[in-house]
């Protein structure tokens, strides 16, 4: 039976005033552990290295935001992440702000068990704003500081098994694990940071934890794979943020969930035959896709006219 033993490293919050060395040290605490409980993968959070610097208002080009991004990976303070990694044998999945010539971009990386960066993947669905708004209660900036990613949803025959990446956002989106699925995935991995509180347009505040849930079930059910999710979370610089991290089944259930709002590992023993049934049966995609059906979806960005078919074609007399 094919199984791959996966960690997920939930992060509490990350101060302004933590330093990158201080942050990897927790990382590599979490790493140690999951290699005693058997992980050979261990999936970390989305821009894991810092505070969630898109609540706050810079100017492209400022020193204080610049300081967030990584110029360099492994760079001096993550070398000790990929050093741990590689004397423990295992991989994994780091989210962090990535400097590439003049763009920006929120992107994470698939390390193996030798501590080589394998894969990466650059955030495409970025949440929020351009421009601050002094009456949102809080505000989300990623679309200020990021660029658009520009590597698509890209699958890796690694560590077992095929394994995609996400990061936050796109989580809610159902092309994302569809496009993942369409390359047999068999494990997404993503990391977020979910602010609560920001008012309006974020108004389901109470919601949150439910719609983090109900994405990550319903891209592993549909799509026949299993999904670790792991959060930062808590209160960072006195803005709350979601934990729920969770390591979610072929067949959509949560396995495991973390329970806190601190630097937390879980762990699943992810088995990958557990698919079978859905990708021979239900979720067969050669059998049952209509991709003729589906045109709208690359077509068209937002939602325009309804398209219908004739009367003739509905076998309907004119009207
Ligand atoms: N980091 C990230 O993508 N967070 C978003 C917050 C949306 S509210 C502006 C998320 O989808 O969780």
């Amino acid at each position: 039976m094919d199984a791959i033993v996966v960690g997920v490293a939930q992060l509490g919050p990350v101060q302004k005033s933590d330093t990158r060395a201080e942050v990897v040290g927790r990382m590599v605490a979490l790493l140690r552990e999951a290699a005693g409980r058997g992980c050979s993968f261990v999936v970390f959070p989305e821009l894991a290295l810092t505070s969630f610097f898109p609540r706050w208002v810079y100017d492209r080009g400022d020193a204080e935001l610049e300081a967030f991004f990584e110029a360099e990976m492994p760079g001096p303070d993550t070398h000790a992440l990929f050093q741990a990694a590689t004397d423990l044998s295992v991989g994994f999945y780091l989210g962090y702000a990535e400097i590439a010539g003049e763009k920006r971009f929120n992107s994470s990386i698939l390390v193996d068990r030798t501590g080589r960066i394998i894969g990466k993947y650059r955030k495409v669905h970025l949440p929020g704003h351009q421009t601050p708004d002094p009456s949102r209660l809080g505000e989300h900036l990623e679309k200020r500081y990021f660029d658009v990613g520009d590597l698509d949803f890209p699958v890796w025959e690694t560590m077992g098994a095929r394994i995609g990446m996400c990061i936050c956002n796109d989580r809610r989106w159902p092309e994302t694990y569809r496009v993942m699925g369409l390359q047999g995935v068999e494990l997404i991995a993503l990391g977020y940071n979910t602010p609560t509180g920001l008012g309006e347009p974020y108004q389901a505040a109470t919601l949150a934890a439910a719609h983090n849930a109900l994405s990550l079930r319903a891209g592993a059910y549909q799509n026949a794979c299993w999904v670790a999710a792991a959060a930062k979370c808590g209160v960072e610089e006195g803005f709350p943020m979601i934990g729920g991290s969770m390591i979610v089944s072929p067949l959509g259930e949560v396995v495991t969930q973390a329970a806190t709002l601190e630097d937390e590992l879980i762990t699943a023993r992810c088995d990958l035959s557990m698919a079978r049934y859905a990708r021979t049966e239900i979720f067969n995609f050669v059998r049952h896709r209509r991709p003729e059906a589906y045109a709208l979806i690359t077509e068209r960005q937002g939602a325009g006219d309804p398209v219908q078919p004739t009367r003739a074609q509905m076998g309907l007399p004119d009207a």
